[in-house]
C-alpha cells in the first residue's frame, strides 16, 4: 500500500455507505488528515433522548465498533430496555439497542448541560479513540421531512417505521432557514486538499449539508478536487431509499441523475463498473457534463474493498491535482 503524502481530506457524509468508505480512508491516510462533515437531518428525539443516527454510524464505524452486518449500531446488541418500554409506550419501532443507549444518554445529558452538538460529538469521538475530526453539519436543529401519502414523516419514520414505503412527493429540511453551518464546517472545505462525497443519499444525506449557508459556495470556490462517488450501482442503492426518493422527486434514477445534483461543484464522478457494463452512455454523458470519470468497483462489502476504493479515489486526484481552479471546467 503506497504511503500517500499527507493531504487534508474532507468528506461530506450521511449513512452506512459513507461510513463504509471512510473506514477505508483511515487505513491509508492518518485520521488526523480527515475531517468528516456529517448530516444531522436524520436526528430525532426518542423517549426524550437526542439520537443522531448518522453521527453515530460514522463514529462507530471509524472506531471499528459498528455492527459489521447492519453497518449501524453496535454488535451483539440487546434490546431489553426497548422491550421494557413497551409496558409504557406503543411507539417502540426505532431499534434502540441497550449499549447504544449509553451514547444517547451521554449526548442528551451533555446537551442539556449547555454543550453544543459539535462539542458533544468531539467528546464522543475522543472517547472512542477516533483521530479524524467528526463535525455535525449544524448545531442548530434541522429536521428532514419526507412527504408521502402517509403524510409528513421524519426520515426515520419514513425509512424505519414505514420501511421506505409510499411515493415521496417532497422532501424539506425544517429549520434550515435559520440554521448555520457548525463551527469548522466551512473551514474544513476551504482547508482541504481533497473533498470527497462518499456514496450517500444525495437528497437526505448530502442535501441537508449543501443547504446550509456557505457550504455550496465553498465547494464551488475551492481549488481542491471535489470527487463524488455514485450511491447508485446500475440504478440501485446498496442500501436505503435513494432510488425511490429520486423517482418520487422526478430526478433521473441513475448515476448521471445524481451527478446533475452536484454538477456546479464536483469535478470527478466515480461510477461502478456495472453502470457501463451494457452501455457506455453514462460515462459519455458525465464527460459531456465536464466531469472526469473514474470507473471502478464501488461495492464495499468488505474492508479490503473500502480500502481499494479509497486508494483509487485518492491516487486519481493526486495525479490530477488541478494547477488552477480553471483546469476543471466547473459551472458556477
Ligand atoms: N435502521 C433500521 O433500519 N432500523 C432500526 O431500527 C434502526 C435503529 C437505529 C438506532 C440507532 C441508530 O444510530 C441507527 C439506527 N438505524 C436503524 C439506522 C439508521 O436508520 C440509519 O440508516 C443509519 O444510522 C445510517 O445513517
Amino acid at each position: 500500500m503506497s504511503t500517500l503524502t499527507s493531504s487534508r481530506i474532507t468528506a461530506l457524509a450521511g449513512g452506512v455507505g459513507a461510513a463504509r468508505f471512510l473506514r477505508g480512508v483511515v487505513r491509508i491516510v492518518p485520521g488526523t488528515d480527515l475531517s468528516v462533515i456529517v448530516n444531522t437531518g436524520d436526528d430525532e428525539e426518542f423517549f426524550g433522548l437526542s439520537v443522531s443516527p448518522d453521527l453515530d454510524t460514522v463514529t462507530y464505524t471509524l472506531a471499528n465498533a459498528v455492527d459489521p452486518e447492519k453497518g449501524w449500531g453496535l454488535p451483539q446488541e440487546t434490546h431489553r430496555c426497548l422491550a421494557a418500554l413497551e409496558r409504557y409506550y406503543t411507539d417502540t419501532w426505532f431499534g434502540l439497542g441497550d449499549a447504544d443507549l449509553a451514547t444517547h444518554l451521554f449526548r442528551t445529558q451533555e446537551l442539556r448541560q449547555g454543550q453544543t452538538l459539535s462539542q458533544v460529538t468531539a467528546a464522543i469521538a475522543r472517547k472512542w479513540g477516533i483521530e479524524a475530526t467528526v463535525l455535525p453539519m449544524s448545531n442548530e436543529r434541522v429536521r428532514t421531512v419526507v412527504h408521502t401519502e402517509a403524510g409528513a414523516l421524519t426520515f426515520q419514520e419514513y425509512f424505519v417505521k414505514q420501511r421506505s414505503e409510499g411515493q415521496v412527493s417532497k422532501v424539506e429540511f425544517s429549520g434550515i432557514e435559520t440554521a448555520q453551518a457548525a463551527p469548522g464546517v466551512v473551514n474544513a472545505i476551504h482547508g482541504a486538499d481533497l473533498i470527497i462525497l462518499p456514496p450517500s443519499n444525495p437528497i437526505v444525506s448530502i442535501g441537508p449539508i449543501l443547504s446550509l449557508p456557505g457550504v455550496r459556495q465553498a465547494l464551488r470556490d475551492t481549488p481542491a478536487p471535489v470527487v463524488a462517488i455514485s450511491p447508485l450501482v446500475a440504478g440501485k442503492p446498496i442500501k436505503g431509499p435513494a432510488d425511490r426518493m429520486l423517482a418520487g422527486l422526478g430526478i433521473e434514477v441513475s448515476s448521471v441523475g445524481v451527478a446533475t445534483l452536484y454538477q456546479d461543484f464536483v469535478d470527478t464522478f466515480v461510477l461502478d463498473w456495472q453502470d457501463i457494463e451494457h452501455d457506455p452512455a453514462p460515462r459519455e454523458r458525465l464527460e459531456k457534463m465536464g466531469l472526469a470519470v473514474i470507473v471502478t468497483d464501488t461495492v464495499m462489502n468488505d474492508m479490503d474493498k473500502s480500502v481499494a476504493l479509497a486508494q483509487t479515489v485518492i491516487e486519481f486526484t493526486h495525479q490530477k491535482r488541478p494547477k488552477a481552479a480553471s483546469s476543471f471546467p466547473r459551472r458556477t
